[in-house]
């Protein structure tokens, strides 16, 4: 029997960078996840009999909007729910889990890289029937649809048991409960060499952060691979992830870090965040930026054999460095420049432009599904260490010799009062045009302008991705507000500088970096608008 609750609009869900992001207590007002949930199945055409996928990164409130998802579901029309067992499944194995089983697309329960808890966020994201995000226009009607719901759709129906496997009836709507990890583990070993990767006896630390990826990392690293019991640390998914926040950088992975620059260090770290779809990269004592992550794997990547016939293509967000573009050049293959989010790659490499693709933020991925995929770039690291027989510190300095160096920092001032944020946005933007040759220490303006992106495959515009400072040289800024937080604004200042085959190769980053982080205060005036002195995050 389907049940019709009357309902009214909620006007603050509009979905941002990736899903929409609020905080646990705004998810548990009455009818708020119904709302988004029903907004979305009233955009997806042609539900009627067709398989959708749900799943989440275990964080609180999980299990609760997975049930009320799969009641709604049934009410919807839809065949056939397939669930993850536990509510698990990383945005990676998500992603395939669509693609595999031919569903028209997926909720993934997640606010990724954002603390868990009563008190901290959580986040819905719809991805459409290539396993990838929704794309902007597909976010937009959701939006418009949460602005003039009036109702929502659930039969009445008994939670179902999230932790059997097998099927079960909600409704008249079939259930699958599902190993979360066998599929996508099975599509690791299609595209990496786990013989060799076994048979070199590398060592390493997998720092899980206590969410989605633990029994990823745990069935593919120790049990497929071999790695020692204990490589992966804080290997179960917790709903407030321990307290912490799942974010892997150097600020909160930073024990990883610590283990990393020891004396007695293994061969190679990780980590990934809440849901699975980002990776950091540190080798025995060598952190590699996530920019020249994505470089040096597209660089490498013909030595896996999943990708032994070459690239088609590499793809990154605007923000993220330009090292990748050189690899691009020397492959003599198209560099693609997108805004920043994974809901732009989807038609590059539908369209078999691009194979691999990445972003600053620790996102790198390729054409296997159509997110980012954290345990992917740590099995392409390692198929590559396995083959080179090299260090991570030794392939970095050949891939710098090669190509050149692009030093690399993010500043992210977090919480600022969003006026004051929108202000210093505001006041950047209207002094682009009288920026052009100006001159701040020993950097001249080249061109500044406000990033906006046509998609190559569809022509559609997307405007105002960030504001983008580029120095004679190769050294640029990129200032551009966060569209995944949920309090106040977060200010991204991206800097990068380009030092050139034969250049200082190997100095500290923020040594490099200092003339251009000067510069970026001189040109935007982050003091005064933010009354901050110094960036809450630097990774
Ligand atoms: C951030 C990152 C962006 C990433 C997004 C989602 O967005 O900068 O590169 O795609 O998070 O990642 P923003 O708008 O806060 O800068 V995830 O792993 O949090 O879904
Ligand atoms: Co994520």
């Amino acid at each position: 029997m389907i049940r019709t609750v009357t309902s009214t609009p909620y006007t603050d869900q509009k979905p941002g960078t990736s899903g929409l992001r609020k905080k646990v207590k705004v998810f548990q007002q009455a009818n708020y996840a119904e709302n988004f949930v029903q907004s979305v199945f009233d955009v997806v055409e042609d539900k009627a009999g067709a398989t959708l996928v749900i799943g989440g990164d275990g964080r609180f409130l999980n299990r609760e909007v997975i049930q009320i998802a799969i009641r709604m579901a049934a009410a919807n029309g839809f065949g056939r729910a397939i669930v993850g067992r536990g509510g698990i499944l990383s945005t990676p194995a998500a992603s395939h889990m669509i693609r595999k089983r031919g569903a028209i697309g997926g909720l993934v329960l997640s606010a990724s890289h954002n603390p868990g808890g009563p008190d901290e966020d959580f986040g819905i994201k719809y991805n459409i029937a290539n396993g990838g995000p929704a794309p902007e226009s597909i976010t937009d009607a959701i939006n418009a649809r949460t602005l003039d719901i009036d109702r929502w759709l659930t039969v009445d129906a008994a939670d179902i048991d999230l932790d059997q496997d097998g099927e079960v009836m909600v409704g008249d709507m079939p259930v699958e409960v599902v190993d979360p990890v066998e599929d996508y583990a099975a599509l690791m070993e299609t595209l990496f060499d786990f013989d060799a990767i076994r048979a070199s006896k590398l060592t390493m630390a997998f720092d899980a952060m206590s969410a989605v990826t633990g029994p990823y990392a745990t069935e593919i690293l120790e049990r497929r691979l071999g790695f020692a019991a204990g490589t992966v640390r804080n290997g179960t998914p917790l709903p407030d992830f321990g307290g912490h926040h799942p974010d892997p950088n150097l600020v909160h992975a930073h024990e990883l870090y610590e283990t990393m620059m020891a004396p007695d260090a293994p061969d190679f770290g990780a980590a990934s965040d809440g849901d699975g779809d980002r990776n950091l990269i540190i080798g025995r004592h060598r952190f590699v930026t996530p920019s020249d992550s994505l470089a040096m794997l597209a660089a490498n990547a013909h030595l896996a054999p999943g990708y032994a016939g070459g690239l088609k293509g590499i793809a990154r967000s605007m923000p993220t460095s330009a090292a990748a573009d050189r690899v691009a050049a020397a492959l003599g293959i198209p560099a693609y420049e997108t805004p920043t989010g994974w809901k732009f790659f989807g038609n590059l490499l539908d369209a078999g432009m691009a194979t691999i693709c990445g972003e600053e933020s620790a996102g790198t991925g390729s054409d296997h599904v159509r997110e980012k995929d954290g345990l992917w770039a740590v099995l392409l690291w390692l198929n590559i260490l396995a083959v080179r027989g090299e260090s991570v510190d030794a392939i970095a300095r050949d891939h710098w010799a090669k190509f050149g160096r692009n030093y690399y920092a993010r500043h992210d001032y977090e919480g600022i009062e969003t006026p004051r944020a929108d202000a210093l946005m505001a006041a950047l933007r209207a002094s682009l045009a009288t920026l052009p040759g100006k001159q701040f220490g020993d950097l001249t303006v080249e061109t500044a302008d406000e990033f906006a992106y046509t998609d190559p495959t569809d022509g559609s515009i997307s405007r105002n991705q960030g504001v983008r400072i580029l120095f004679t040289g190769g050294s640029r800024v990129v200032f551009r507000l966060s569209g995944t937080g949920t309090t106040g604004a977060t200010l991204r200042v991206y800097l990068e500088r380009y030092e050139p085959v034969g250049g200082d190769l190997d100095r500290e980053t923020s040594d490099m970096l200092a003339s251009i982080v000067a510069a970026a205060e001189s040109i935007a005036g982050i003091a005064q608008h933010t009354g901050r002195s110094a960036p809450d995050v630097v990774t």
